[in-house]
This record gives structure tokens, C-alpha cells and sequence, in this order.
């Protein structure tokens, strides 16, 4: 039997140590790279902190499997037997630019099932954590179950490039939902903007593209209390794959997709 409260205990005490790390880093100078466009950042502390994980991982459960942001894991094609997916810095253009609004993310799955997630707010060393069928938690706080609300009530998390002319949407299909909602926010963390709508910090997070890593946590915290994820469509998220993103409360959630998404 697979001792969850063991693995999760580890966990959390990898998490808070690389947290440290980071911290410590902001009185050392960055070494800063480009990966796919020149706004698309990594620094050795992206590197550093996912090789941390991995050497702490392999030591005391060589038979899971990793699958990391900067490569330094496995080469996951299945979602058999226990993964751990890690973003080590989400949110890094915020690091290297802001030196907070970023964050260690960790989901751990078996089979395919989201077990543990851990988001880390490093600089205000707050941990987001969930336990599946256990509920979700901001350090000792549980986290509510979310009531339902409605868009012209609501935040909506989304990044303004979606409502400008890119490759993935039509800006005018989400531009009604921006007029509609309350408000919008930006936070530039993927996996901080899924931890916000499970502590109810915002109501909805929308983004048309993104990587196991990003969300694999989040997802977790979100079942945990009683929220939804889907792709765009309507779909079921594949845990290994990229994907859009309509996170939300239940019930926003089914007004969004059908009142706003699903119009043809
Ligand atoms: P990252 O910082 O770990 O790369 C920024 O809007 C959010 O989108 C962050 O969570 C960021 O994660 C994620 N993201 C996904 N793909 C990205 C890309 N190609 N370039 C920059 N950010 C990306
Ligand atoms: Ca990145
Ligand atoms: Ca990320
Ligand atoms: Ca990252």
C-alpha cells in the first residue's frame, strides 16, 4: 500500500526547503536564459530547484517518476504508477522581474489520479495543499467549499492577451465575458491563479494554453472543494498533455461554457 501521508509529508518538507532556497537566492545575482521566444524565461534557480526535487525524489522513491518543467525528470508518456509533476518557479517572468507572484507547484498522481497538491507561495510563504478527499488547506486554514456566483458578480482570471488578436481564440468570443464580469486580474502564475479560485481570491481563471506542470496542482486544490477544470470546450483535462483552461466554481463554470463559449 502506498503510504500517501508519508509522501506527502516529504512533500511539503522538500517544498518549504526549496522555498528557502529561493529566498536566499534574491541576494545573489540571476543567471537568466531565453527558451522559446525572448519573453520566455528561465533562470538557474528554475533549474536548481527542479534538480533539488528530482535528487530528493530518486532517493527516497526511485520507482516514482518525474516529470518536470526543466527536463531534468523523465520522459512521461503514461500516466501509470506514481508521477510527480513539478513546475520548480511558476510564474518566472515574475521572479525574475517582480521577485514575488510566483511559485513552486507540485502535483502528485497515481494512475492518472491527482493524490497531493501543493502550490507554494514562496515569498509570502504561504502553502496551498490538498489531499485527495481530505480538502484543501492555506497553511492550517481549510479551504471553503465554493457557493455558486454569477459572471456579473464575478473575477475573472485572464491574461489581456486573450482579448487581442493571437493564435489560439477569437478576441470576440471572450470579450463579452470580460464586459460582463465584475472585474478581470492578471496574475502571471498559472498555478497561484488556481489557488486563488480554490480560496475563492477569484472566481474563474481562463487561459487557452498550458503544460502539465502548470496545472497539475491546482487541479487537485480545486476538486478538493467542490470547483471545476476543463478545457475550453467543455473537455476533460489530460493530466500529461497541454491544454486550455476554464477553471471556476461550479455553476459559473456551466454559465461560462454555455453562455459565452459555446455559441456558434
Ligand atoms: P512559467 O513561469 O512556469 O513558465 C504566465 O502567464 C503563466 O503561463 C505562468 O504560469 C507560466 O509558467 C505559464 N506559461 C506556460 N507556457 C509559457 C510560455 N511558453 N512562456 C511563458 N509562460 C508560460
Ligand atoms: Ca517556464
Ligand atoms: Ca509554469
Ligand atoms: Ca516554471
Amino acid at each position: 500500500m502506498t503510504n500517501w501521508k508519508e509522501i506527502d509529508q516529504y512533500a511539503k518538507s522538500w517544498v518549504r526547503e526549496a522555498g528557502e532556497r529561493i529566498r536566499a537566492s534574491f541576494a545573489t545575482s540571476l543567471s537568466i536564459q531565453t527558451k522559446s521566444n525572448p519573453n520566455d524565461l528561465v533562470t538557474n534557480m528554475d533549474k536548481e530547484t527542479e534538480q533539488f526535487f528530482i535528487s530528493k525524489i530518486k532517493e527516497m522513491y526511485p520507482e516514482h517518476r518525474i516529470l518536470g518543467e526543466e527536463g531534468f525528470g523523465h520522459d512521461v508518456k503514461d500516466t501509470e504508477g506514481i508521477i510527480w509533476i513539478i513546475d520548480p518557479i511558476d510564474g518566472t517572468m515574475n521572479f525574475v522581474h517582480q521577485q514575488r507572484n510566483f511559485a513552486i507547484s507540485i502535483g502528485i498522481y497515481e494512475n492518472g489520479t491527482g493524490m497531493v497538491g501543493l502550490i507554494y507561495d514562496v515569498v509570502h510563504d504561504e502553502l496551498y495543499h490538498a489531499k485527495k478527499g481530505e480538502g484543501a488547506y492555506m497553511d492550517e486554514t481549510p479551504l471553503q467549499k465554493l457557493d455558486r456566483r454569477e459572471v456579473s458578480e464575478s473575477i475573472i482570471g485572464i491574461n489581456a492577451t486573450w482579448v487581442t488578436e493571437n493564435r489560439r481564440i477569437d478576441p470576440a468570443v471572450l470579450a463579452p465575458l470580460v464586459r460582463s464580469a465584475r472585474g478581470t486580474r492578471s496574475y502571471g502564475s498559472a498555478a497561484l491563479e488556481f489557488a486563488y479560485v480554490a480560496s475563492g481570491r477569484l472566481d474563474c481563471y481562463i487561459t487557452m494554453r498550458l503544460a502539465p506542470w502548470d496545472f497539475a496542482a491546482g487541479l487537485i486544490l480545486l476538486e478538493e472543494v467542490g470547483g471545476k477544470a476543463t478545457t475550453m470546450d467543455g473537455e476533460p483535462i489530460n493530466t500529461i498533455g497541454k491544454n486550455s483552461i476554464l477553471a471556476a466554481r461550479d455553476g459559473l463554470h456551466q454559465e461560462i461554457l454555455e453562455t459565452y463559449l459555446k455559441k456558434s
